[in-house]
């Protein structure tokens, strides 16, 4: 059966904000990313991924949408957005939108008129509830923290916002709103963009009892009672059979805290929804007790449990996972689960190869394939993120002090990974020739594209030769996932198994040796030689059995 071309893709997200300035206002532009497709081209990449470009209040930087059929103009014209598009397919990269349809903001059409009056026939485009005893219609509270409904003196009921109170969340209900955002996609598919990224596309559907949470769900579990609500996979057939069924398209849904079972369901292609999913549950084991909010060390051994079950579990099932460590709302991996300061290359390296090396569509964030770090950032006024202010204000109302939430910022705030893209060691990183809107972090010295591209032994030719390698191999994109010694403290392996092909992935995850003994029960012993097809280190050994790995080493086998 032919299998479709995303499977072989690799997808480079770019958060348009920080990428690169053409104007002098510090804000990156669209005329930016046309400026740098063919470095994009070098690296090999198949399609871009933009964060939203649209008419917004900028208040989520973009995720609050006041006109989906407008291109805000801090980042250009709809004129610039097609010679965007014409001049990446022009060299053969495709490009996804980010579509958010869970919320607009309440600057868009729709609300102003929805909230002008209870009987506004845009009325049922949100979701409006009356007082309960004189309070919030029940106890859910936003992701951003504070309740998740504002109340409306002018027509005396609450609105829901999952998100910010100036995002307010569409009525999925109305089968008016569904004909809304299925022309609109329309309308995009008809310019030419090659799919969509679908922002928490898991949350579209309310158990319309609204019930309250009973807290049965651990805290910082995403509050499961509205993820993979009661009409979700009815909603996302009903867009694939609409619109996406039209087009040759790749579309990704965004599932906060989403289950194995659902996003099988979703990217089963028997089930008819969507191509792959990201889901977060790995980057979840640096969360003390699930609270997001804390400074802590990840769990390496459920880190290995959780990216394997996802490995064998859709694997088995049939559905396609985004594989991924970073995006614009993730603290950059290295800092994160590497070391940014001795072995930063050899980490970098070994945590791409380790996401690179499994099954699934790889996507690299702007900056991850040069291995710039989190910024450091010491004080709060260095700070742009709704929710990161949002949670400076609860934490110091919790009593925190100052230090303590600095630390915590420091490891978990989005603005980690919203700094300006470091192209070169001039002013500002190369990204403006302005005040950027954001700080540029401070290594960008020492950690830029140009002098990645002059060093072939860069984190970025590691990147480009991982990419290289899905291309050419098939068992990483169809063989099965075997995970081995899953509770060594510091290592981990897998394997892949193709018809006659195997690989063997050895990550060394921390900055000291680490002596890795091939199980016995695997008998590999005829496939005779194997060939070293991507390592950290110039000298990685030949025979895989037994090996004294280096801090951060990484060694990918080749077996036939
Ligand atoms: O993110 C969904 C979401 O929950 C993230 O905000 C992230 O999981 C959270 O910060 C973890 O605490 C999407 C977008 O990626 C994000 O940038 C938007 O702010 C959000 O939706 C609302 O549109
Ligand atoms: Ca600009």
């Amino acid at each position: 059966m032919k299998q479709p071309w995303w499977k072989k893709a690799v997808v480079y997200q770019i958060y348009p904000k920080s990428f690169n300035d053409t104007n002098g206002d510090g804000i990156g532009d669209l005329k930016g990313i046309i400026e740098k497709l063919d470095y994009l081209k070098i690296l090999g990449i198949d399609v871009v991924w933009l964060t939203p470009i649209y008419q917004s209040p900028q208040r989520d930087n973009g995720y609050d949408i006041s006109d989906y059929y407008a291109i805000d103009e801090t980042y250009g014209t709809m004129h610039e957005f097609d010679q965007l598009l014409t001049e990446a397919h022009a060299r053969g990269i495709k490009i996804i939108m980010d579509i958010v349809v869970n919320h607009t903001s309440i600057a868009h059409q729709w609300f102003i008129e929805s909230s002008s009056s209870k009987d506004s026939p845009y009325r049922d485009y949100y979701i409006w509830k009356d007082p309960v005893d004189g309070k919030e219609p029940n106890n859910w509270v936003s992701k951003f923290g504070g309740p998740a409904w504002q109340y409306d003196e002018k027509t005396g009921q609450y609105y829901l916002h999952l998100f910010d109170v100036t995002q307010a969340d569409l009525n999925w209900e109305n089968e008016k709103v569904r004909e809304e955002i299925y022309k609109m996609m329309e309308f995009w598919f008809q310019k030419g963009v090659d799919g969509f990224r679908l922002d928490v596309i898991n949350l579209i559907s309310k158990n319309q009892d609204f019930p309250d949470d009973d807290g049965s769900v651990p805290p910082g579990d995403g509050r499961k009672f509205y993820t993979d609500g009661p009409r979700i996979h009815e909603f996302l057939h009903e867009m694939n059979r609409r619109v996406f069924s039209k087009y040759d398209a790749i579309t990704v849904g965004e599932m906060s805290s989403t289950t194995i079972e659902d996003s099988i369901r979703y990217t089963n292609p028997d089930a008819q929804e969507l191509s792959m999913v990201f889901n977060f549950h790995h980057l979840k084991v640096d969360y003390e007790n699930g609270d997001k909010w804390t400074a802590a060390d990840f769990d390496f051994i459920a880190l290995k449990r959780i990216l394997s079950t996802w490995q064998t579990r859709m694997h088995d099932g049939g559905g396609w996972n985004a594989l991924f460590w970073c995006n614009h709302d993730q603290p950059r991996i290295v800092s994160r689960y590497g070391n940014d300061g001795k072995y930063r290359v050899e980490s970098a390296k070994m945590l791409a190869t380790t996401i690179h090396m499994m099954q699934g569509t790889p996507y690299i964030y702007q900056g991850e394939e040069i291995g710039m770090t989190n910024p450091h950032f010491d004080w709060i006024e260095d700070y742009r993120d709704v929710e990161s202010l949002n949670m400076y204000k609860i934490l110091k109302e919790q009593g925190k002090s100052d230090t303590e939430i600095m630390a915590i910022l420091k490891q978990k705030s989005r603005d980690n990974s919203r700094t300006p893209m470091q192209w070169c060691s001039g002013k500002n990183g190369g990204f403006t020739t302005g005040k950027p809107w954001i700080a540029v972090a401070s290594n960008f010295r020492d950690i830029n594209v140009e002098d990645a591209l002059k060093n072939k032994d860069s984190i970025f030719y590691h990147y480009q030769k991982l990419i290289q390698l899905r291309k050419k191999y098939d068992v990483i994109t169809y063989g099965n996932y075997q995970l081995i010694l899953p509770e060594h403290p510091e290592i981990f392996a897998y394997l892949r198994n193709g018809e006659e092909e195997k690989l063997l992935v050895v990550n060394n995850f921390y900055g000291k040796p680490a002596q890795f003994e091939l199980p016995e029960e695997l008998d590999l012993k005829q496939y005779g030689h194997a060939e070293i097809l991507i390592a950290n280190y110039k000298d990685s050994p030949e025979d895989f059995h037994s090996i004294a790995l280096r801090p951060y080493e990484s060694i990918v086998y080749y077996m036939k």
